[in-house]
C-alpha cells in the first residue's frame, strides 16, 4: 500500500438515499345531481378519455361513490384536478375531482 492510498472503512460508506416522488391519484366523485353524460364529456374533455373509458369510469363512481381516473406527480394531478372541476363550474355543474396521495 503506497502512501497516498485511501482507505475506506465500512462505517465511512454513506448510502445515498433516494425517494421516488409519491404519486398521486386524481379521483372522480359521485353525486345525485350531475347528468351521466356530462360526467362522460368531463373526463374525455379533460383528461382525454375515449367514450368507452370514459363511461367505465363514470359507471364504477356512480355505483361505487368515487373512482381513479388516472395517476400522476402531485402537481399534474392536482392541476388536473382543478381545471377540471373549473370545467365543471363553467358548466353549472357540482362535478368534483380531487388529487389523492396514493
Ligand atoms: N349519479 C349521477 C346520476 O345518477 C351520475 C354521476 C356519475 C355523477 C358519476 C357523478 O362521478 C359521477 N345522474
Amino acid at each position: 500500500m503506497s502512501e497516498s492510498d485511501v482507505i475506506i472503512k465500512p462505517k465511512d460508506v454513506v448510502k445515498e438515499k433516494t425517494t421516488e416522488p409519491s404519486m398521486y391519484s386524481v379521483v372522480l366523485h359521485n353525486d345525485a345531481r350531475t347528468p351521466r353524460a356530462f360526467v362522460v364529456v368531463a373526463l374525455k374533455t379533460c383528461f382525454n378519455k375515449v367514450e368507452r373509458e370514459a363511461e367505465k369510469i363514470m359507471l364504477e363512481a356512480h355505483e361505487e361513490g368515487h373512482a381513479v381516473v388516472a395517476t400522476f406527480s402531485r402537481e399534474i394531478a392536482e392541476s388536473k384536478a382543478a381545471k377540471a372541476n373549473d370545467f365543471s363550474v363553467k358548466h353549472g355543474q357540482v362535478l368534483l375531482f380531487t388529487a389523492e396521495k396514493q
